[in-house]
């Protein structure tokens, strides 16, 4: 028999054998769960319309201000918007066909063939439209749209190359996006354990997600566009705070600069042959034997002479940090963890498995103790003037097995911690740079769940110098951002494998609007640093670093604004344009903001390129040549890239000499056109910010007709506005309100 209990906003509905909670969270949240843990996510109800209830004979009808809920008598829910549209509708989970081919044969040539249909003890599908769309969904080395393809939820360090039919990366967010051209919805399945999703793969008109373990519990969005349904699904698991601005500068890397004088060689590179940088990271070889929290006597004997140095001529210093701690009798922090139990056990004994310091031991980063820890042992980096950290392996990966599931992490098991395992290290590494250099935290972390943003920037692991993995970065970028993580990267130039002059041309032309931007390369490889290969290169190479470096003002406001709306700076063009179908799978294109369009080459020898620009003019970006709308193709020529701008923008624009510094000066290109624009202003680095220490200028123009406005002051003003319209400089009239 169907019951239910109405009390405020929740509702609980039963039949025999289980019930529901029915959370009405806002007009377009609800949140649907059996039971809720302690790593998962809540949000108070601040829904004020109405909840009428009705109990029909077989079924519960729930009229919300926006959907009609349907609860059944097997508790399958129905959500119909107010078109009458259905849009989340369960089903009975059809079971996998066994394919009836020959299982042995295939194994024998070494194969892989899924066997049985294992049922898992949390399950649930609905159904799948012919046209819908599957966006978001987190990290995966594949296009846009996900539909008919088959993801997994258990964060893994495969360090082979990644393409579109890799089950599961680095990464778990459980976050996906039905979307038509009728309507659209999000399915956010907070469940960590390890969870399978398969979008219409092996049912094409059903999308069945299963978890290992955990609760049934699942936040239902809705929205009236794909913006709002990500300002959402933001709006319960948090925002990137407010980035440092030389985050958003020129950033070099490679695994490992060896020592001191190869660092500040390096530097003195970028420098000699005028190629702005803002960041130099160091991988695991500055440390005593890979020893977290320590610096080599040996190739690091000056480490902090070293930083200051670097800090002089306007480089911020990155370390790489692991979650494994060596295990060695007086190494102090291994001393500290397993003496206070803050590191993971099996049967009662600390548990060691191996990684690159040989035995290692793994900190209980679920735990606050061992958080405020390890916050602390941050302090060891910032006091030799390390700027931000690095969060790499903490996958966790291992070397010597995976860790058992049973493993115990202060009282959660492996199996259930898992996909956590990266939040947290994240989290206590942000809690330490807030701690102890009181400026906005500079991390970046491999692995990551739903959240994670709110502490640490991504990167997406170990690609590889392949043109398929340049193509892969677009969508993989954008569909990070619709899933909440606005300030990720790729690998530019590739991780693993060797770039090629051509390669390495294409990248930096493509990475200039990753959200991090930064040269990565892998020990081993052939080095990608700006300069190795030919003058061409170099030349290729300081010329998009330059536009990059124009459009770091205009990076920060999107992500001003992004702290608003959660909506990341890289949007794939549907998310902008969702009323034209050209856009809905367009891999290969992609918006920052609303106002540029990046078309970047992605093939190695072609010279020319089909442009997709959606209605309304566009200027070119370097030529100010004017396009409308349409399929073009245009000539991008290996000096070349495809980059537009929306008719009626206004862009503030970088005047940087060798890195990022505060400007004085306001630089504003106007393009034909007419728009308003909000510009942001701060010091760029502390959370003063968050007292209102910033300024707003509100940027208007009917073409040459410009007009700004303060309509927020509590940082200092620029000294001088200077506007150009269509190349040239034009008058603009400015008033404080
Ligand atoms: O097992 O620290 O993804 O960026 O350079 C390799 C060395 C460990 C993996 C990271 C990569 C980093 C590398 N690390």
């Amino acid at each position: 028999m169907l019951k239910f209990k109405l009390e405020g906003n929740h509702i609980e509905v039963s039949n025999e054998s289980k019930s529901y909670n029915i959370d009405v969270i806002t007009e377009d949240i609800i949140h649907i769960f059996d039971n809720i843990g302690q790593y998962e996510f809540k949000k108070e109800s601040t829904y004020k319309g109405k909840v009428e209830v009705d109990q029909k004979e077989d079924e519960i009808v729930i009229k919300l201000n926006k959907y009609v809920i349907e609860v059944k008598s097997n508790l399958f829910i129905n959500i119909i918007n107010l078109k009458g549209e259905e849009l989340f509708s369960m089903v009975t989970p059809s079971d996998k066909v066994v394919n009836k081919v020959n299982l042995e044969l295939l194994e024998a040539e070494g194969h892989k063939a899924e066997k049985s249909a294992e049922s898992k003890p949390i399950s649930f599908a609905h159904k799948l439209n012919e046209d819908d769309k599957i966006y978001a969904l987190g990290e995966r080395a594949s296009f846009l749209d996900r539909r008919y393809y088959a993801y997994e939820n258990w964060n893994t360090d495969d360090p082979t190359a990644h393409n579109e039919q890799y089950r599961a990366l680095y990464k778990s967010v459980p976050f996906y996006i039905v979307f038509n051209s009728r309507f659209q919805y999000g399915i956010f399945f907070d469940n960590h354990f390890h969870t399978y999703f398969d979008l219409g793969k092996s049912y094409k008109d059903e999308l069945k997600v299963e978890a290992d373990g955990g609760n049934f519990n699942l936040f239902f969005i809705g929205g009236d566009t794909l913006k709002d349904i990500v300002t959402s699904y933001t709006s319960i698991t948090g925002r990137t705070h407010l980035p440092q601005l030389f985050t958003l500068g020129h950033q070099q890397s490679r695994w490992s600069y060896m020592n001191e004088k190869e660092v500040l060689e390096l530097a003195h590179n970028f420098r000699k042959y005028n190629i702005k940088c803002d960041v130099i990271h160091l991988d695991i070889d500055y440390m005593e034997r890979y020893k977290v929290f320590t610096t080599s006597k040996e190739s690091f004997p000056n480490f902090k002479e070293m930083v200051d140095s670097l800090h002089s001529s306007g480089f911020k210093v990155v370390t790489i940090i692991d979650p494994g701690t060596k295990v060695e009798k007086g190494y102090d922090t291994y001393e500290y963890l397993v003496n206070n139990k803050l590191c993971a056990t099996l049967n009662g004994e600390t548990y060691i498995n191996e990684v690159w310091p040989g035995e290692s031991i793994y900190p209980t980063f679920n735990k606050k103790e061992t958080r405020d820890f390890w916050a602390d042992e941050i302090k060891k980096l910032t006091d030799l003037g390390v700027d931000a950290i690095w969060d790499d392996m903490n996958e966790p990966a291992s070397f010597k097995g995976p860790l058992p599931l049973d493993v115990d992490f202060a009282g959660t098991s492996h199996k259930e911690i898992h996909n956590l395992y990266g939040n947290f290290m994240a989290e206590a590494t942000y809690d330490g740079l807030k701690k102890h250099t009181s400026k906005r935290p500079f991390v970046i972390t491999r692995a990551a769940f739903s959240g994670t943003q709110k502490y640490s920037t991504i990167w997406t692991g170990d690609n590889q110098s392949l043109w398929h993995h340049l193509r892969a970065n677009l969508p993989q970028l954008a569909s990070l951002g619709l899933s909440g993580f606005a300030f990720a990267r790729s690998d530019l130039g590739g991780f693993g494998g060797d770039a090629t002059p051509e390669l390495l041309s294409r990248w930096v032309e493509a990475a200039i609007v990753y959200p991090l931007f930064r040269n990565h390369s892998a020990m081993g490889t052939i080095r990608q640093e700006p300069w190795v290969f030919d003058k061409k290169t170099t030349d290729i190479y300081r010329k998009f670093v330059n536009v990059r470096y124009e459009l770091i003002p205009y990076i920060y406001d999107l992500f001003y604004k992004q702290t608003i709306d959660g909506i990341a700076p890289i949007r794939p063009l549907v998310l902008e344009y969702q009323e034209d179908e050209n856009t809905y799978k367009l891999n290969d294109e992609v918006m920052l903001g609303s106002n540029i369009l990046h078309a970047p080459v992605l093939d190695q020898g072609v010279d020319k390129r089909l442009v997709y620009l959606p209605k309304g003019k566009w200027y070119n970006y370097f030529t100010n040549e004017e396009l409308e709308g349409g399929y073009h193709i245009v000539d991008a020529p290996i000096d070349t890239l495809p980059l537009y701008v929306k008719e009626g923008s206004i862009l503030p624009i970088g005047t940087y000499e060798t890195h990022v510094e505060l400007l004085d000066e306001l630089v504003l290109k106007v393009y034909k056109g007419s728009s308003t624009y909000i510009h942001y202003q701060d010091d760029g680095e502390s959370f003063d910010y968050e007292q209102g220490k910033y300024n707003l200028y509100e940027i208007s123009h009917v073409d040459d007709d410009i007009k700004v406005k303060l309509l927020h002051e509590g940082y200092k003003r620029y000294k001088k506005i200077t506007a150009y319209y269509e190349g040239k400089k034009s008058t603009l009239s400015y008033s404080v309100v």
